[in-house]
């Protein structure tokens, strides 16, 4: 990316965008910094959903009006759109949840619970989120299946030598975060997918901080499963991906039974549908599937190289800001290529709550706690982290108000 690209990134005229950054309490305008969390939504996606509910809203599927094929329609490209950004062959690939989580949960269970069984081995990284931690701890319960872990480095890297060891042919699915939520750390997913696949086993990608913030191939990935949530890319909340290579969602059982998921029911017995409906059944989230097509296209106006040219521009300039503070520990690995856009961290002597409530004086929002990796934590040796994390709207501004902040919290809790 050469600094020319990187500088006709205008951040002023994406801010017009986003009403919500304008917002002031206590008279100080809000310092939006909690973008692993969920992304603020723009003015041209929250347009898309009411124009869906103005002019165009019907259930889909069902009816022969014009409303309902309108609907039926803009809900089927929106699959199509999806398949499209992320390099899937087709809408059938493209199952919508609800969030990461629920995609996570669906091949867990779908696939999961049929499959597994003692002797098999299912591979997590020491990074994951809850999302796929607890869900797998879970599915290793029910069918005896072994859950093991790779371990990080003190870098806050993968262990590879550990991920070889522990990736056997008795593994059955590796699944692994894209991006940490935590760390920042990307990890090198395709490699890993290679190794799965090497033994015979799939892989699962946890990619709800990966897909928001750069360009995501998941056929140069090799994924076997890829998922994320449209809340974390300018989207709206309520609506999740499930990407899967489409022989495998056509052997797998549907997750969840009802209608719209059918292709033949008697009072006996049914039959299921095609691909992607087989996993979407009652009505589904049309006005976010319409959203998440709007945020799509609104990214992609913008670029995906230089979303993550500015996010990792605005990440290294905090990680350098906090590092020189004498008193500030930083977890995750250092600026580069395989550090994303947010950076957690604690303060000497001052709880990350107390931290981020000092932030919130300031109308800066934070992130403190565990960030649903309670294990990585107390692998850290830390109850909690604050976390600041950066998306395409913020400034070095924003990082200068994060940064100075800090003082008080000194003075009234280290
Ligand atoms: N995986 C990762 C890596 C995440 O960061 C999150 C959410 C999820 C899965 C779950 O996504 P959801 O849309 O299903 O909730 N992470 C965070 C976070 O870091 N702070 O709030 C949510």
């Amino acid at each position: 990316m050469s600094q020319q690209n990187l500088e006709s990134l205008d951040v002023g005229a994406i801010r017009d965008e986003f009403p919500i950054l304008e917002r002031e309490f206590d008279g100080q305008q809000v310092v939006y910094l909690d973008n692993a969390a969920t992304t603020q939504t723009p003015d041209p996606v929250v347009d898309a959903m009411s124009d869906y509910y103005r002019e165009s809203n019907a259930n889909i599927h069902r009816g022969i009006h014009h409303l309902s094929q309108e609907a039926s329609i803009l809900y089927e490209e929106a699959h199509d759109r999806v398949a499209e950004f992320i390099n899937a062959d087709g809408r059938e690939e493209v199952i919508f949840t609800k969030n990461t989580t629920e995609s996570e949960n669906l091949v867990a269970y779908a696939w999961g619970l049929n499959e597994l069984g003692p002797g098999d081995r299912v591979v997590l990284t020491e990074m994951e989120h809850h999302a796929s931690l607890v869900t797998w701890q879970q599915i290793g319960e029910k069918t005896g299946a072994d859950v093991e872990y790779i371990r990080i480095d003190d870098d806050g890297r993968l262990d590879m030598d550990h991920a070889r060891e522990l990736i056997d042919d008795d593994t059955a699915i590796l699944s692994a975060v894209h991006v940490s939520n935590t760390l920042g750390t990307v990890n090198p997913v395709s490699e890993l997918t290679d190794l799965a696949h090497e033994h015979g086993a799939l892989s699962f990608i946890d990619g709800a901080q990966a897909v928001p913030n750069r360009p995501v191939d998941v056929e140069a990935i090799d994924a076997d499963f890829y998922a994320f949530s449209g809340h974390k890319m300018a989207g709206p909340t309520g609506i999740g991906v499930l990407y899967g290579k489409q022989h495998l969602l056509e052997e797998m059982e549907p997750y969840l039974y009802g209608g719209g998921m059918i292709r033949k029911v008697t009072y006996e017995e049914s039959t299921w549908g095609d691909l992607p409906w087989k996993f979407e059944p009652g009505t589904p989230q049309i006005a976010e599937a319409v959203g998440l097509e709007a945020a799509i296209d609104w990214l992609e106006d913008i670029g995906m190289e230089r979303i993550q040219a500015h996010e990792e521009e605005i990440a290294r300039y905090a990680y350098e800001q906090l590092e020189s503070e004498e008193d500030v520990e930083i977890y995750g690995p250092e600026p580069g290529p395989d550090r994303g856009g947010l950076v957690s961290f604690n303060v000497e002597g001052v709880h990350a709550h107390d931290l981020a409530s000092i932030m919130n004086d300031h109308t800066i929002a934070v992130r403190a706690g565990d960030h649903c990796t309670q294990p990585l934590h107390d692998k850290l040796g830390v109850p909690a982290s604050t976390r600041a994390s950066f998306y395409v709207y913020n400034t070095r501004e924003e990082v200068d108000k994060l940064v100075a902040a800090l003082d008080d919290a000194r003075q009234l809790f280290a």
